[in-house]
């Protein structure tokens, strides 16, 4: 299959703020004395739930860390969920979540790097500055979310770790503990839930270690207390409440993979031009928007971020290596 790979500096149309909006916004920023440093600063930032700790960040300025969309509400991206270590509904996370304890935790980091090592969760909150990125999500499953992030690039992380010149891939490890997740009960998956990345992709800027989401901790449901959100790929790739962090030489099988590997590639990158297997991944419907007359959103290369991770890809079969 052949993709354009636009150059790395092209924005995406979805990232092009509409000119008589960007002005619209200069001049109401002039009526009140302040300069329009971006279009992106005045991007719309979502409320939190109100009920968890508060954990600003500062609007991010990588390249294509702000969609405009609007964020998704609070309620529907903390209620509807995939975490299946507390069960396969989505609706199973939020009801049952409560039960997983965030401290004390500690992520280990280990294998092919000069610096491994325990963080301790708080400790590793403070590594590095706390950014707000605002991205699409796409789950496999057809259905798509605007998140307002917290957390800072995972690079900060792996070159602290000084990977070895084999380290070639990265692979998280999520806590399986029964007592605290009713979901490892059964047998959807091989627990522990295991994801993986290519060096470059997780040494990309917009692969998040996060640690909140709407200025606020995050929910447990959601991957309390630290996740990774790679907002160019299908959810799944997005391992929630991280426990380990391996840097090894040989390309990991993840949990996915495993299960169904003729549905679930290594890459998984969002494709709108590789259908699932059981079903086209042309289209999507965002979560909020599903009323009688809602249309759905067409699917977009890389989930709109191609400009950022095209280059990623290049010269690589997508059909092949999906
Ligand atoms: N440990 C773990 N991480 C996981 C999952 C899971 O079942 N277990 N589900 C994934 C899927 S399919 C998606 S779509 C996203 C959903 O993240 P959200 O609930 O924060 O939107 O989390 C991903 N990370
Ligand atoms: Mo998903």
């Amino acid at each position: 299959m052949l993709i354009r790979i636009p150059a790395p500096h092209e924005p995406v149309s979805s990232e092009i703020t509409p000119r008589a909006v960007y002005l619209n916004r200069r001049t109401a920023l002039a009526g009140l004395g302040l300069a329009a440093a971006s279009p992106l600063a005045l991007a719309q930032s979502a409320p939190g739930g109100g009920k968890l700790a508060k954990l600003p960040g500062a609007r991010s300025a990588a390249a294509g860390a702000v969609v405009l969309d609007k964020p998704t509400s609070y309620a529907d991206a903390s209620s509807y969920n995939n975490f299946y270590e507390f069960g396969t509904d989505k609706s199973d996370p939020a009801a049952r979540a409560h039960t997983l304890k965030t401290r004390p935790w500690t992520v280990v980091i280990e294998g092919e790097c000069a610096k491994p090592g325990r963080y301790d969760i708080d400790a590793l909150l403070k590594l590095s500055a706390m950014e707000e990125r605002i991205y699409r999500l796409r789950c496999v499953e057809g259905w798509s979310m605007v998140i307002p992030w917290v957390g800072y690039s995972l690079s900060e992380l792996i070159k602290r770790a000084e990977p070895t010149g084999k380290a070639k891939f990265v692979e998280f490890t999520t806590l399986a503990d029964r007592a605290q997740m009713p979901g490892l009960r059964s047998g959807v998956l091989d627990w522990p839930y295991v994801e993986a990345l290519r060096m470059d992709e997780a040494m990309h800027p917009l692969a998040l270690l996060t640690f909140g989401m709407y200025g606020e901790v995050l929910p447990n449901q959601n991957g309390a207390p630290v996740r990774i959100v790679l907002p160019w790929k299908y959810g799944f790739k997005s391992a929630k409440s991280i426990v380990k962090i391996r840097f090894v030489e040989k390309q990991p099988v993840s949990s996915w993979e495993q299960s169904a590997p003729q549905e679930y590639g290594f890459y998984s990158n969002v494709n709108p031009g590789v259908a699932h297997p059981r079903w086209s991944q042309a289209s999507e419907r965002r979560i909020g928007e599903d009323g009688l007359f809602a249309k759905k959103r067409p699917t977009l290369m890389f989930n709109g971020y191609e400009a950022q991770v095209g280059q990623l890809y290049a010269g690589m079969d997508l059909k092949r290596n999906f």
